[in-house]
């Protein structure tokens, strides 16, 4: 998406200067060799190329008819002043085939894209006489080899896509004298080097080579191309560490996205210098050390994403940041969270899953955090009741405190949070269920398995017209269930309310369940016989009934296709 955009952009900009550069153009037209060149010329280019299309799925090239002037085929625009084809879009047409050299008559071409088809072979080198290229877009297709190096012949080219192909080596250093480049675009090929050359492109703003086998350190030149706005190299295999000054010469940079490599050592001191900084990507590295608390003055980030790291330190100066996203699950974070964290009004995302977080959450953290929507705080040591304001985050969608040591009851305000679809709170100290929960009527998972709930449970809960998911095994719950509970809770998909103390009979119209796919209740009291009519659940995979005190089983199981049945 985003690259179509840029790509969107990028040609509006090159055909309002097609327009104003007419003049120039005039109504010369070129000469190779004896031959004029002209519209007649750029009609064989084309026709040549229709016919090296081996595959026209969606019949487009019907249209290519020579009744009519080639400024009228689909794909071509043609230049207003002097009537020759200046734009070649062929993208999305679903075309297989090669390209034939005959392209390289299409003098004078400024935009040449075929995104998105099955074109193959090699890229001829006669496509080098198309000085007035501009944009060169030719993504998801199929080449392979090396990137020709007379793509440096285009001394105008601004753009330069060719992600999704296949090509390897590295970055021909003929580009690199390009000064007019400001994007390049290589993502999902298996290129393994960017030379150091690159640092040449002084108007450079956006460079991605994501998804390739970019490997070593990034040439410290990248580090020094002051045009970068984007600098997007994840999922590769480059090591190494982010110079300290690189914000100083990288003043523009607005998004860094390094996930997925073998990056290590600490963040920039002076990451703040890098002000105009919207997101950052570090995830899945082996950055440590503490997050430097001058990042509180990056007031345009918008998300930090430092999963998968080494940071032991969380930082405590973010009151200024308008930040919507954190994530640093899976790190080395330690000791209380900083108050200030739970200070930022705009966030939407607080994923802190997967590290050594002790202490309380403060009664008040949902004052200041209205607009969150997530909230993953699992595998920590988190510990103390739930804040009783928890109503005031009124926009919660997902809750996830599992494997934590949280106790006490789960807050009766948890009702107020009607957006909420999924409760997450495995292996807590939590005793009580309270049944305002009933009125989450979008909930449609919750999980409060081994816990320390007791008594029976709310029946409130049995009435949750959207749970898909109930799973409250390994707890102290007694109680049964109530026969019309597939009546209430038709979307039910699976539960499991094993190693309880629940007893009493199945439910008689457990038929009505119609969607459930696995029920376990092994462990508890349930007694009676087990209704014939279970053999309507024609997606039931897994039924788990052991160690109860069941008495007559089921004759009726034609349908059945259960995959595990245990009644032991
Ligand atoms: C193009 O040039 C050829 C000669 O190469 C000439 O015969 C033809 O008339 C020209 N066509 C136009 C449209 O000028
Ligand atoms: C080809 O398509 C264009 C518009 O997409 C249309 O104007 C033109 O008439 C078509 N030509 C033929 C020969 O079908
Ligand atoms: C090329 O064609 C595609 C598909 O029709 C279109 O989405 C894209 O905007 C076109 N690009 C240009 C530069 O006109
Ligand atoms: C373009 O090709 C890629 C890769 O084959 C595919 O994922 C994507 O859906 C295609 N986009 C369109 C608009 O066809
Ligand atoms: C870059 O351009 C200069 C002069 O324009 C030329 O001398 C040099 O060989 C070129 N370098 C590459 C790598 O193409
Ligand atoms: C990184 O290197 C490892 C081992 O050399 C290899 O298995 C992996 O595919 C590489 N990853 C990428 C994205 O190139
Ligand atoms: C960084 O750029 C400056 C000026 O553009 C230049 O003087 C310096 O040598 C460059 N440093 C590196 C390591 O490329
Ligand atoms: C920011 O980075 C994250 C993670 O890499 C990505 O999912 C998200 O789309 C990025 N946001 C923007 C606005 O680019
Ligand atoms: C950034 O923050 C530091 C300390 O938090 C402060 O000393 C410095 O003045 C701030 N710089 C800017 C440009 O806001
Ligand atoms: C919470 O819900 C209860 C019951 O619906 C209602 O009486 C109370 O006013 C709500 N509280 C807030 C703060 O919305
Ligand atoms: C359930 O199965 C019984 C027989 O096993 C059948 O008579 C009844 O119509 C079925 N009900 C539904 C709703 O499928
Ligand atoms: C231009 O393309 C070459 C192939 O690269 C053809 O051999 C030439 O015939 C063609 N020239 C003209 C004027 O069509």
């Amino acid at each position: 998406m985003e690259e179509r955009s840029h790509f969107l952009l990028s040609i509006t900009f090159l055909l309002v200067l097609q327009y104003t550069s007419l003049y120039m153009a005039k109504l010369t037209q070129g000469t190779v060799g004896a031959a004029q060149i002209n519209i007649t010329t750029d009609q064989s280019a084309l026709l040549a190329l229709k016919s090296h299309i081996t595959s026209d799925p969606h019949n487009i090239l019907v249209n290519w008819s020579t009744t009519t002037s080639v400024c009228n085929w689909v794909g071509i625009t043609c230049g207003a002043r002097h009537l020759r084809v200046a734009s070649l879009n062929l993208s999305y047409m679903g075309f297989t085939g090669t390209i034939p050299p005959h392209l390289g008559n299409l003098s004078f071409l400024v935009a040449l894209s075929f995104n998105n088809n099955s074109f193959h072979g090699t890229l001829p080198y006669e496509l080098s006489y198309l000085h007035r290229l501009k944009l060169v877009s030719f993504g998801y297709n199929n080449f392979v080899g090396s990137i020709p190096s007379w793509f440096g012949a285009f001394p105008k080219l601004q753009g330069f896509y060719l992600y999704g192909n296949q090509f390897s080596g590295s970055i021909p250093t003929t580009i690199f004298n390009l000064s007019t480049l400001r994007v390049i675009v290589l993502s999902g090929n298996q290129l393994s080097e960017i030379p150091k050359e690159i640092g040449f492109l002084h108007q450079l703003e956006e460079l991605y080579v994501p998804f390739n086998a970019l490997k070593g350190p990034v040439p410290v030149a990248v580090f020094n191309m002051s045009s970068l706005t984007t600098l997007a190299l994840y999922t590769n295999n480059l090591s190494g560490s982010l110079p300290d000054n690189i914000c100083q010469h990288l003043p523009n940079l607005q998004m860094v996205s390094l996930s997925r490599n073998k990056f290590d050592g600490p963040l920039p001191s002076k990451l703040w210098q890098c002000t105009k900084l919207l997101n950052l990507s570090l995830v899945e590295n082996n950055f440590s050390g503490s997050i430097p608390k001058t990042i509180g003055n990056l007031t345009m980030l918008k998300g930090i994403y430092l999963d998968s790291n080494n940071f032991n330190g969380i930082f405590v100066a973010l009151p200024c940041l308008d930040l919507e996203k954190l994530y640093i699950e899976f790190n080395a974070l330690k000791g209380h969270v900083p108050m200030v964290v739970f200070n930022m009004s705009s966030l939407t995302t607080l994923t802190l899953y997967g590290n050594s977080l002790s202490g309380g959450l403060p009664d008040n953290i949902c004052q200041h955090h209205p607009s969150l929507e997530k909230v993953n705080l699992g595998d920590n040591q988190f510990a103390g009741p739930l804040p009783s304001k928890l109503w005031q985050c009124t926009k919660l969608l997902n809750l996830s405190l599992v494997e934590n040591n949280f106790s006490g009851s789960i807050p009766k305000t948890i009702g107020n949070l009607t957006m909420l679809k999924g409760i997450y709170l495995d292996s807590n100290n939590f005793n009580e269920i309270p049944k305002e929960i009933g009125f989450l009527h979008q909930l449609e998972e919750l999980y409060v398995p081994f816990n320390a709930l007791k008594g029976p449970v709310p029946v409130a809960v049995f009435n949750m017209s959207s749970l898909t998911t109930l799973a409250l095994y390994t707890n102290n719950l007694s109680g049964s269930l109530p026969d019309n509970i597939c009546q209430h809770l038709p979307n039910l998909q699976m539960v499991s309310l094993s190693r309880n103390k629940f007893d009493g009979p199945l439910p008689s119209k457990l038929w009505q369940c119609t969607k459930l796919l696995n029920l376990s209740l092994v462990e508890n009291n349930f007694s009676g016989s087990i209704p014939k009519t279970i053999g309507n659940l024609t997606m039931l995979k897994g039924i788990y009934l052991d160690s109860n005190n069941f008495n007559g089983i089921f004759v009726a199981l034609p349908c059945l296709d259960v995959i595990q049945l245990y009644i032991i």
